[in-house]
């Protein structure tokens, strides 16, 4: 059964270009509740542990430098299908090629400045969320 959290950033480009407001009002809209939320800019060491996967790729160290470089929006949602709904209301990794209406497609410029992540998976959701939230927080 699929699970009803997962994890997102509004990622420095977004926050830069004023769109939390508007990224989080699609959130909620498209009926995601936000369990825990924080406004908070992530190190060199955080940004490549929480792109680990993507260590071998060719954009590694843009990745890393782009994440780091300003303030993101970090925050837990929940839903019923919390990680595919989300991934269809964020839309493509390249906004290129996201759906209309997405918020990729709405306010981010290519496939490096995505404006938002979004979990793959329940597993990864859970990992996520832990890897930004102590624990210590009532959600
Ligand atoms: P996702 O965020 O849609 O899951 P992934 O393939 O997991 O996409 O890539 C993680 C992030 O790495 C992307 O959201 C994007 O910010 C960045 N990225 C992915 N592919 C490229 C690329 O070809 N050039 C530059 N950055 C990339
Ligand atoms: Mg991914």
């Amino acid at each position: 059964m699929a699970g009803n959290r997962t994890f997102t950033m509004i990622k420095p480009d977004a926050v830069e270009n004023g769109y939390i407001g508007p990224i989080l009002e699609k959130i909620t809209s498209a009926g995601f509740k936000i369990v825990a939320m924080k406004y908070t800019q992530l190190s060199k060491r955080d940004a490549g542990e929480f792109y680990a996967i993507h260590k071998e790729r060719p954009f590694f160290n843009e990745l890393v430098t782009f994440m780091t470089r300003g303030p993101i929006v970090s925050a837990i949602l929940e839903k019923e299908n919390a990680v595919e709904d989300f991934r269809a209301l964020i839309g493509a990794t390249n906004p290129q090629e996201a759906a209309e209406g997405t918020i990729r497609k709405l306010y981010a410029k290519d496939i490096g400045e995505n404006a938002v992540h979004g979990s793959d998976s329940d597993e990864n959701a859970a990992i996520e969320g832990a890897f930004h939230f102590s624990g210590r927080e009532i959600y």
